[in-house]
């Protein structure tokens, strides 16, 4: 047991509340507020938006249509929820939650600490708070609570693959919706890819007229023998307009959420290779992926394709505000740049080593144009091979080797290796009992235990290690309800090892609280896969 837990039990209050992610620091007092007709939520103007919104998610199964006062005291029966600027030391996203039973506080240095201390709030109400329906007969009891509460990391992630498999936009908010309650802060879209194009864009209208749909999918594995292979003749596709890009970042933004755009290149990219065969290396005209791996045909080194991908980029920072921009880089095969006469003469124009020097040089004119508009780039590990760009961030995804080499050249890194984050990978050694997966074994106490800082790092190299995300690939992932089943609860445990404090951690614990903490999530129609192992 943690010294907090033995504390409360010694103070003779319950364990930890079932609060997922665990808070930093937790006292459990006696008695509790209780939510009645007459409860006013009280804010300052400036937290207005977030008094409505909690009114708004208490009403439907409490019934009761709480009052928000702006600049009203906060006396006896209220929920105050203030910005405090001599709170600095809690930073953007930490919070104090003062439950007493005769009244109720949040308060924070920051917006985004306040809402967190409202999604607490939320978690120590019955999970049938969750529930969108009057639910008769539960006592809206608040235990009494001192919580103060911090992240561990300012990068705390969830990344959804939407071109293997098109997700619709509902499903999209929904997972947007449920990071914050787990307190994740960073949505990584993974827009683009061989087997489709997602996002609209104005000036090359084929990229989703013909890049947004396949012709049909590879069943099941994909077989080393591709004489093997079979196909469903189902064409598959979908894309987001403009528009619904611009709701999404909304949905995101009032959520805390910021959003990393992910176009990937010079790899990756067949289905922008499909509706622009100049972008490729032969000419040849290529439809849309239908298989699965590691897809020979990438974007050509030219100008030209420089161009178009800058113009990409601009579309894209026109719709994210967010700093980060993500270009992948991931698994670029070079045979066809070997082979290609304009790529080589690239090389030689530019005194370059071999064709990895000529990928890190596309990237850095990526980054270059990233960091004239003020953004970040962004990249997979492979960004390292070719000469690091100046300011490029990295995503250690092959392992964390990637992650501390970037750190010790001084370059922000975020922690996705493939052994802890990869929800696409099975989640019990009993693969017969378990949906199809891409394959590799990811149970949850594998998750738990995550570190995202390696040892191997000194204090100061640490300080370069923002945080970590979980992905999800969706080559074996058609829809929704299976993505929610590969990614609860493995999620719920990432989320705790980004926000609770090292010392803090106790999967005993978790499993106890995540016990309730599944009750929500079912109220939140989530298809979590049940705890059996
Ligand atoms: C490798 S991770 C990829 C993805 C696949 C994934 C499957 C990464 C940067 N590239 O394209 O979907 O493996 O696990």
């Amino acid at each position: 047991m943690s010294i907090v837990a033995v504390l409360a039990v010694a103070l003779g209050g319950d364990s930890i509340p079932a609060i997922v992610p665990r808070p930093a620091h937790v006292t459990v007092q006696p008695g509790a507020f209780t939510l009645r007709t007459a409860t006013v939520i009280v804010t300052d103007r400036a937290l207005r938006g977030l008094g409505e919104r909690l009114a708004d998610d208490l009403f439907p199964a409490t019934g009761l249509r709480l009052a928000v006062r702006t600049g009203a005291p906060a006396g006896t029966g209220t929920i105050a929820i203030r910005l405090d600027s001599s709170l600095a030391r809690l930073g953007e996203e930490g919070y104090l939650l003062d439950v007493r039973p005769s009244r109720l506080a949040i308060r924070a240095y920051r917006a985004a600490g306040a809402f967190y201390g409202i999604e607490t709030l939320r978690q120590l109400l019955p999970p049938a708070i969750f529930r969108q329906a009057e639910m008769t007969g539960v006592a809206w009891r608040i235990p009494a609570v001192a919580i103060e509460d911090v992240p561990r990391f300012a990068w705390r992630g969830v990344h959804l693959d939407v071109a293997r498999h098109f997700m619709p936009k509902e499903f999209v908010k929904k997972v947007i919706d449920l990071a914050a309650l787990h307190k994740l802060n960073r949505f990584h879209w993974h827009l683009t890819d061989d087997q489709g194009w997602r996002l609209e864009i104005k000036q090359y209208p084929r990229l989703t007229q013909v890049g947004a749909w396949r012709r049909e999918t590879l069943i099941g594995r994909k077989d080393q023998d591709s004489t093997k292979w079979r196909f469903d003749g189902q064409p598959h596709g979908g894309f987001y307009t403009q528009d619904d890009v611009r709701e999404i970042v909304a949905y995101a933004r009032a959520r805390f959420v910021t959003i990393v755009p992910e176009i990937e290149m010079p790899g990756h990219s067949q289905a922008a290779i499909a509706a622009y065969p100049e972008l490729g290396n032969r000419g040849d005209t290529l439809p849309v992926w239908t298989a699965w791996g590691v897809d020979q045909n990438i974007l050509n080194p030219g100008e030209a394709t420089i161009q178009f991908a800058q113009n990409v980029l601009s579309e894209v920072m026109g719709l994210f505000p967010g700093p980060w921009i993500h270009t992948g880089g991931d698994e670029a095969p070079k045979a066809q740049w070997k082979a290609s006469p304009l790529a080589q003469a690239r090389i030689r124009e530019l005194g370059l080593k071999d064709e990895e020097a000529l990928q890190g040089y596309f990237t850095r004119r990526m980054d270059e144009f990233l960091t004239s508009h003020g953004r970040r780039l962004i990249g997979w590990d492979e960004i390292l091979e070719g000469g690091l760009a100046p300011n490029a961030v990295v995503m250690s995804w092959r392992g964390v080797d990637g992650g501390i080499a970037a750190a010790r050249a001084g370059h922000d890194v975020v922690m996705t290796p493939g052994s802890h984050t990869y929800f696409d990978h099975y989640q019990s050694s009993d693969t017969a009992a378990e949906p199809l997966a891409i394959g590799g074994f990811l149970p949850l106490d594998t998750v738990y235990a995550f570190e995202p800082v390696p040892p191997a790092l000194t204090a100061a190299e640490a300080r370069y290690v923002l945080g970590a995300q979980g992905q999800l690939w969706t080559e074996y992932i058609p829809d929704p309800k299976r993505a929610e089943y590969m990614v609860f609860p493995r999620l719920c445990a990432l989320a705790e090892v980004l926000w609770t404090p090292r010392e803090a951690r106790d999967y005993a614990d978790f499993t106890r609280r995540l016990a309730t903490h599944l009750e929500r999530l079912a109220a939140l129609d989530v298809n979590f896969r049940p705890i059996t192992n």
